[in-house]
């Protein structure tokens, strides 16, 4: 007589889950200071499979994050060969430090570190490789890791400027590898730019607050239903899938007259957009979000919007995909989000890296 099998004992998903209704499953994990600070200001938006690392145990210690490794003792002294070094003697700690920390229900993993310092300069290349075992362990649908990097502010000297010049190149030739897509630049010097009269007390916090919430933002609305137009989680997923991404926000003051959100959408591009010294008119995908109050969506013509759509679509490569989408918002007024990808090689960027480095 045959005897039947044993029931397979089902394997357990183990599921964290996010306070925020969003597309994508997201998780991050920040390496170093900088990078720790940045995947913190993902968990005050709501995000919730979130882990830090870094060798120094006092800036760990300020983190207000559940999941933290510490590798390493005292700091990587600016030194990222140092940073690496770490890494690789607890390279099987941090994948079971990922599963923990995220658990297995995440589309893809952002890496978060500073370009400038030791720490997340040196760990950052490896946290990729190990984020795609950790997304091919637990069957993810996405073949690639995002990265956020943070570059330095011109002030910030030689040394940094040289290593974040580095790090820069060594995640660019993963870029290129497919390995890591979407790469989101927060340049400091660009930031200090924008806001000149922000204190020291809230550089950071503001710096890593305007890329957390526009990357949220899309997050968000594609995820919710418009009656105007949608900008769908796959159009979404293309942007994720296309390198290079960059955001930009702005508020369209004078919504009625007809040419004021085309300027928008173009000021947009030239002067609101969180990283310098690349080619946004070498990026082939976009997306252009609108969120509009109810008087503003009651009163500007659909061509309005049109010509700002255009005005996109004009300013990137020929033949490139511009995704559209119109949303109520809570708010009495008009503003503009875009994100365009496919941005090639930031050759100015690495070029200013360098000469600030003196190499
Ligand atoms: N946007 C942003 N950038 C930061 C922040 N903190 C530091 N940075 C940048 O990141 C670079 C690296 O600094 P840290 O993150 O302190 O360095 P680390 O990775 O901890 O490396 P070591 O301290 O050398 O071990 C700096 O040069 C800054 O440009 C932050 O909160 N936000
Ligand atoms: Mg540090």
């Amino acid at each position: 007589m045959l005897v039947p099998p044993p029931p397979q004992e089902k394997e357990e998903k183990k599921e964290i889950k996010d306070e925020v209704d969003v597309s994508f499953n997201f998780a991050f994990i920040g390496a170093g200071q900088g990078g720790s600070r940045v995947a913190e200001s993902f968990h005050k938006l709501g995000y919730r499979k979130l882990a830090a690392l870094n060798t120094a145990e006092q800036d760990l210690n300020t983190i207000k994050l559940d999941n933290k490794l510490l590798i390493g003792t005292g700091g990587a002294g600016k030194d990222p060969d140092e940073g690496a070094r770490a890494f690789k003697d607890r390279k099987e700690d941090v994948l079971d430090f990922m599963r923990y920390s995220f658990g297995d229900e995440v589309d893809r993993v952002f890496v978060c570190a500073g370009a400038g310092g030791g720490t997340g300069a040196g760990t950052v290349c490896p946290l990729v490789e190990s984020a795609k075992e950790y997304q091919e362990s637990i069957g993810s649908n996405s073949n690639s890791v995002g990265v956020i990097l943070a570059l330095p502010k011109k002030s910030e000297g030689k040394r940094v400027n040289e290593n974040a010049h580095n790090t820069l190149l060594k995640v660019w030739k993963l870029v290129e590898s497919g390995d890591v897509s979407p790469l989101i630049l927060l340049d400091n010097e660009k930031i200090s730019q924008m806001y000149p009269n922000l204190v020291v007390s809230n550089f950071w916090q503001t710096a890593n607050m305007s890329m957390a919430g526009l990357f949220h933002l899309f997050n968000l609305t594609t995820a919710r239903d418009s009656s105007y137009s949608s900008f769908d989680s796959n159009d979404y997923k293309s942007i994720l899938d296309s390198g290079l991404i960059v955001f930009g926000a702005c508020n369209v003051e004078d919504w009625k007259d007809p040419v004021s959100i085309s300027r928008a959408v173009r000021e947009n591009l030239q002067n609101n957009l969180l990283s310098g010294g690349i080619n946004i008119g070498g990026g082939s995908c976009a997306a252009g979000v609108v969120i509009g109050g109810k008087e503003q969506l009651d009163n500007v013509p659909q061509a309005h919007l049109d010509g700002a759509f255009e005005q996109l679509t004009r300013m990137l490569r020929d033949n490139s995909t511009v995704h559209r989408g119109i949303y109520s918002g809570d708010k009495p007024e008009l503003t503009i989000f875009t994100a365009v990808g496919n941005i090639p090689k930031p050759t100015e960027k690495l070029e200013d890296l360098k000469k600030l480095a003196g190499i």
